[in-house]
Parts: C-alpha cells; structure tokens; sequence
C-alpha cells in the first residue's frame, strides 16, 4: 500500500511539471511566493503616481513578417484587457520626487516591479522570491530617486523569462533643473534619444511564466537569439531608421543626448558610425571624468548616457553587436541612425 501512494504522489508531482506549457498559459503551482503578499505599510503622500497592469499578449512583428509574443506592462492599471506595449511606458521623474507604482495583477499569474537602480526601502524592492510576488492583487511600490539619469525597471518574478519577455520600461530622472540638463550641475543638452537593445530567442516565447521553476530544465541557461531589437522596433534592417526617439535629426551645433540601455543578457558592442560622443555617466552616476568615445562595451543592464555635438552634416549609422558571452561570436547586429543637417 505504502507504494502505491508514493508512486500516485509522483506521478501527480510529474504532472504537475509537465503542465508548464502554453504561452503563459497555465497556473502551474511550482512558483508560489505571493503567500506573504501585505500592504506596504510605509507609505507616505507621493508627489507621483503611476499604474501599471499587466499584458501578457503583446505581438511584436519583425522585419521578415513573423510574430513574437511578448508580455509588458500596461499604462493605467487594469489587468488582461490588453493594452501593453514593448519596451513598456517610461517613468520619467525629478530628482526627490516620493513616487507610487501600483502594480494591479489582475490574474492568476504573478509578476513584481523592481525599479532597477533605485534604493527604496525592502517592501518596495520588488524582487519576487525575496519578498513576494503580486498576482490576483495590487501592490504599491514607493520609491524615491536621489540621483539623475538613466534607469530602467522590469518584472523580478522568474526575472530570467519575464525580463526576456519584455517586462521592462525605461525609468528616467530628471535633475531639479528638468529635462535638458543631464544631472545636477550637470551638462546640457538640445534633444535626446533612446537606444534600448536587446535580443530575443522566439523559442523562450511560448513558455509558461513559472517555466523552469518546477525542478524542470527548459534552457533557460541557453539563449540563441534570432532576433535583435532596439527600442522595440526589429533593428537588424532599416526599420528604426523611421523612429525619432531612436533615429533622431540634429541640427549642426545642437547636443544630442543618448540614453543607451543594454537590456538583452549578451554583451553589446555599441559603435557610434564615425561620431564621437563624450560618455558622462554610467548605471545613473557621473563619471568621475568625462571620457571620448567612439564605441563602448556594455553587459546586461548596464546604462550610458552620451552626448554628441555634431560638426557636420551627414548620416551616421549607429551599431550595436550583440556577443556570445562565452564565445565571442557576434550573434546579430541593431541599427540607428543620427541625422546631421
Ligand atoms: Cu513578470
């Protein structure tokens, strides 16, 4: 008798395992950590509020016609009624502003934000299997940035997948003299673009959200992308060009800001197309010296904020590689463009 109920036990157990399927679709039990889930009990009166649901049927197409789903965060709360985009909505604040981000799952799947680069207070964190994760009900994160520059937050729950996914935004601090000045004290600047690169293995994209959760190995440990976006537009071609916040004109004489986000898990080679730009800050700090460059090498969420002063007129193709962290391989390539007149 008493092996038979263990044989039952794991074939339920082996069932349960298998049910990781289905994009996003199943409410595998294997990844519970919403059990603590409580209200935040520090919060005070927020000079900003953002609301963020959750998409989980967002459809990016590429260049060669093919769709991939991709989860985000919507604007405005609500849960799976839609509405998502790819990179997610910017939150963009000043400098010691107290902010709110209400996160409403209303589903069965759960999800967090993690303000990337902030240091609020633990409750606020968001890292899912360290606190809890939101799924079913809201959760508000406060946070309050000391710092300018540039950020990004992203979903902390299975953050492996729910990152590849998509479930980041980029989070930008102005400094108390606003937007056109870098950081307090700091240099200005006329226009500003986004370059936002990551790749995406389409593979990963029809997984469950606990995938790799329930003891089970389903390659997240092997990312073979086939394809590469910047800003959310598929950037191996020409299609950015049509973007401004990515592909920006700049009159002779005017600085323009570049806020560049590594935000795929290969390293990234990014080259400036013959400009040289003045690197001032990274991962929302200044340098302690500014430096030149023509190129830079990021790794996996790593920001860099450059300014170029063009001299002249021209069309300056901006690239970015993504590498094999191992190998060495340059997988697939972004492209922007500056336009100089
Ligand atoms: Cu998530």
């Amino acid at each position: 008798m008493k092996h038979n109920t263990n044989s039952k036990i794991k074939r339920s157990v082996q069932m349960m395992h298998r049910g990781g399927g289905g994009g996003g679709g199943m409410n595998n039990a294997c990844y519970i950590y919403d059990a603590n889930l409580k209200a935040n009990d520090t919060l005070v009166t927020p000079d900003v509020v953002y609301n963020r649901g959750i998409d989980m049927n967002i459809p990016l197409t590429m260049d060669d016609g093919k769709t991939v789903t991709m989860w985000g965060f919507t604007d405005g709360g609500g849960g799976m009624g839609g509405g998502g985009t790819f990179p997610s909505a910017a939150m963009r604040v000043t400098q010691g502003q107290i902010v709110h981000s209400v996160l409403s799952v209303n589903m069965m799947w759960a999800h967090t934000i993690n303000h990337h680069g902030i240091e609020p207070g633990w409750e606020s964190d968001g890292v899912g299997h360290i606190s809890w994760d939101v799924r079913g009900n809201s959760f508000t994160y406060q946070w309050r940035p000391m710092h300018a520059g540039t950020y990004f937050y992203h979903c902390h729950t299975n953050t492996v997948l729910h990152a590849e996914m998509g479930m980041y935004g980029a989070l930008i601090v102005d400094p108390p003299e606003g937007i056109g000045t870098l950081y307090e004290n700091g240099p200005k600047y006329d226009l500003e673009c986004f370059w936002v690169v990551d790749e995406i293995d389409s593979a990963w994209h029809t997984l469950s959200w606990t995938a790799g959760t329930c003891g089970a190995d389903v390659g997240l440990n092997d990312l073979n992308p086939d394809y590469f976006v910047i800003t959310g537009v598929d950037g191996s071609g020409t299609s950015a060009f049509g973007a401004a916040a990515i592909s920006p004109t700049v009159r002779v004489g005017q600085k323009l800001l570049a806020r560049y986000i590594c935000a795929g898990y290969h390293p990234q080679r990014i080259r400036f197309g013959g400009l040289t730009g003045t690197v001032y800050m990274s991962d929302g700090r200044p340098l302690p010296n500014a430096i030149q460059a023509t190129e830079l090498r990021a790794h996996s969420a790593e920001r860099y904020d450059v300014i170029f002063e063009p001299t002249e007129p021209g069309e300056y193709i901006i690239e970015t590689d993504v590498i094999h962290w191992v190998s060495g391989e340059v997988l697939g390539t972004t492209y922007a463009k500056i336009t100089v007149i």
